[in-house]
């Protein structure tokens, strides 16, 4: 079985000091044993953590990247700058991006090309609204985001996020998150087909130390996306020491 992987996205939150302080005690905090671990801090703190995380079994992740190697983007980061930090996995189309940002799921599948092809890992974010939840049309919005947001011959991680379960402290169900896995694995195979078995899935949400174990033991969930949870060492050590 391979390792569940351990998303830690930071989001803006941290001054340099707090980043290196986190990292200290998360890295003296590790168990024996780890899953795969990630942590995204904001762009400003790569490359400060990209040195203190040298050799360690935690990887370092961007929560962004443009999708041009270089060019007149002001304000934007490439792939490749990326890259040259040490960095290896980049989240792609949170809530809070499209939201805040505009983003498209044409936007989303730009990036991640472009990620992919200076051999970043990107972690591709999707999930529905709580209207489209109870409107019973969740499945559908999400099926298109996959269509929309993936590019062919995928080979990143898809993360589940419910929008409604993110920073509210209202985590899916273990029901809801099942049954979505299941609905996400059938749609990934009818869409890429032997490609969409080999996807990692995670779950994003509220996840945290409590529901940490029971959410990772659902089947299908080969990891979770931290938000708040991943900015107190002892809540993150926690919900690394519940994978697998
Ligand atoms: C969802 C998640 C991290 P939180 O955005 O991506 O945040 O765990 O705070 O709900």
């Amino acid at each position: 079985m391979t390792r569940q992987i351990i998303v830690g996205n930071w989001k803006m939150n941290g001054t340099s000091r707090d980043s290196q302080a986190l990292v200290e005690a998360l890295l003296a905090g590790l168990p024996a044993t780890v899953p795969d671990i990630v942590t995204c801090p904001p762009f400003t703190q790569l490359a400060l953590l990209a040195d203190k995380l040298k050799g360690s079994p935690i990887a370092l992740g961007a929560q962004d990247c443009h999708k041009d190697v270089s060019g007149a983007h002001t304000g934007d980061i490439s792939p490749a700058m990326l890259t040259d930090l040490g960095v290896s996995y980049v989240i792609l189309g949170h809530s809070e991006r499209r939201q805040e940002h505009g983003e498209l799921d044409e936007t989303v599948r730009e990036k991640a090309v472009a990620a992919t092809k200076v051999g970043l890992t990107p972690i591709v974010c999707i999930g529905e609204t709580e209207d489209q939840r109870e409107s019973g049309e969740h499945f559908d919005t999400l099926g298109w985001q996959i269509k929309g947001s993936l590019p062919d011959n995928f080979s990143g991680i898809l993360a589940y996020e419910p929008i409604w379960a993110i920073g509210t402290g209202r985590a899916a169900t273990e029901d809801e998150i099942a049954e979505t896995m299941k609905f996400l694995r059938e749609e990934l195979v009818r869409q890429f087909g032997e490609a969409g078995k080999t996807v990692r899935i995670l779950y994003g949400g509220s996840v945290n130390a409590k529901n940490a174990a029971s959410i990772l033991s659902i089947a299908d969930v080969a990891g979770a996306l931290v938000g708040g949870a991943s900015l107190n060492a002892e809540a993150f050590l926690s919900i690394i020491g519940a994978a697998s």
